[in-house]
C-alpha cells in the first residue's frame, strides 16, 4: 500500500464507522430499487422475477454508496442521488448477469447464489439483463434536474460509461484478450473501460446530483478513475487468493481462462503495491473537500483491503 494511503487507513479505522455507514446506505438503496422495479408477480412475472433475483442476490453495493457518498461529499441528499444510485446499480447487476452467460464467462455462481441463467434458462437471463439496462434509464429520469446538470447530462453520463466506448469496449477487449499475452497498456485500457468506467460514473453522478461545481467533479472523477483501477486489480488478486465461498463467485476463472491480469503480468507482491498507488491517488484528488468526504476515503480503503 502506498504511505498515503496507509496512514488514511490506520486514521480511518477509528473515524469512520464504514459499516454502519454501509449498512444504512445499502439499506436505503434496497427500499428504492424495490420501489422502482415492478413487482415480481406483475405480469410477465418471470422477467421481473429474474431481474429482481440477481438485483437483491446480495450485491456488496459499492457503486451505489461511491454515488450517496460523492453527493454528500458536495453537501448533497440523499433523496436526490438515490434514484443515480439505483440507476447505476441496475446497470452494474445487467452487466454481471450478461457476463456469466455461457457465451461469455460461463459461470454458476454469483452473489453466492446461481447465477441468472441457471435458475431461469439462457433466454430469460439475456431479458432480465437487457430490462435492468433500460430500467435504469427509466429511473435516471425520474431524478431531479439540477441548475448545472439537466437531466439531458445525467443520461449522457450513464449512457457513456455503459457504451461501445466504456463498459462493453472492456468486455470486448477483454473477451478478446483470452489466451493471448498482452501489454500492460492493454490490460489497463481493459481496466478502465470494463471497471473503472461505472465506478467513476457513480462518484460523477453523485456529485451531479449535488449540483457540484465543475472542480468538485474534476475531483470525483479523479478519485472515481483510480478508485476504479484499484477495485479491479484487488478482483484479480482476490481472484487468485479467495475461495469460491468466500467470493460468492468461481474463484481461479482467470487462469483457467488464461486472461491477462496484473498479478499474471507482475506478480501478486507488485499489483498489491500499484492497487495502494491507485487508492493514494485517490485520496489526493479528494483535497479539495477539505475533510468532508470521510465517506469516500473510508470506501476507498475498504475497496483497497477488502476480501471478497
Ligand atoms: C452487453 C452482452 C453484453 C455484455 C456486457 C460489460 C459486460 C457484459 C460485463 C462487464 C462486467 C464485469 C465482470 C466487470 C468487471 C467489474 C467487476 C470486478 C465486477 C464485480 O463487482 P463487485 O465486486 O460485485 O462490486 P457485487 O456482486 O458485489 O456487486
Amino acid at each position: 500500500m502506498s504511505e498515503t494511503a496507509t496512514r488514511a487507513g490506520a486514521r480511518h479505522r477509528h473515524a469512520f464507522d464504514l459499516p454502519g455507514y454501509l449498512r444504512d446506505r445499502a439499506a436505503a438503496v434496497n427500499r428504492a430499487l424495490d420501489r422502482f422495479l415492478p413487482g415480481a408477480t406483475t405480469k410477465p412475472a418471470t422477467i421481473h422475477k429474474a431481474m429482481r433475483y440477481s438485483l437483491f442476490a446480495g450485491g456488496k453495493r459499492m457503486r451505489p454508496a461511491l454515488c450517496l457518498a460523492a453527493a454528500e461529499a458536495c453537501g448533497g441528499s440523499l433523496r436526490d442521488a438515490l434514484p443515480l444510485a439505483c440507476a447505476v446499480e441496475c446497470i452494474h447487476t445487467y452487466s454481471l448477469i450478461h457476463d456469466d452467460l455461457p457465451a461469455m464467462d460461463n459461470d454458476d455462481y454469483r452473489r453466492g447464489k446461481f447465477t441468472n441463467h441457471k435458475v431461469f434458462g439462457e433466454g430469460m437471463a439475456i431479458l432480465a439483463g437487457d430490462a435492468l439496462l433500460t430500467q435504469a434509464f427509466e429511473i435516471a429520469a425520474q431524478c431531479k434536474g439540477r441548475p448545472r446538470y439537466p437531466h439531458r447530462d445525467v443520461v449522457l453520463e450513464l449512457a457513456r460509461a455503459a457504451g461501445s466506448l466504456q463498459l462493453i469496449a472492456g468486455q470486448v477487449a477483454d473477451l478478446e484478450g483470452e489466451g493471448k499475452k498482452i501489454s500492460g497498456d492493454e490490460l489497463r485500457y481493459i481496466h478502465e473501460r470494463k471497471t473503472a468506467a461505472l465506478l467513476c460514473c457513480s462518484a460523477r453522478l453523485g456529485g451531479m446530483s449535488a449540483n457540484c461545481t465543475s472542480a468538485q467533479l474534476k475531483a470525483l472523477t479523479g478519485f472515481g478513475y483510480n478508485v476504479g483501477l484499484a477495485f479491479q486489480i484487488i478482483d484479480d488478486i482476490l481472484d487468485l487468493t479467495q475461495t469460491t465461498e468466500q467470493l460468492g463467485k468461481t474463484a481461479g476463472k482467470d487462469t483457467r481462462a488464461q486472461k491477462a491480469t496484473y498479478p499474471a503480468i507482475v506478480g501478486l507482491e507488485q499489483s498489491r503495491r500499484i492497487a495502494g498507488q491507485l487508492t493514494g491517488r485517490a485520496f489526493a484528488a479528494l483535497k479539495i473537500f477539505k475533510g468532508k468526504a470521510a465517506a469516500l476515503e473510508a470506501l476507498a480503503i475498504f475497496l483497497l483491503q477488502r476480501d471478497r
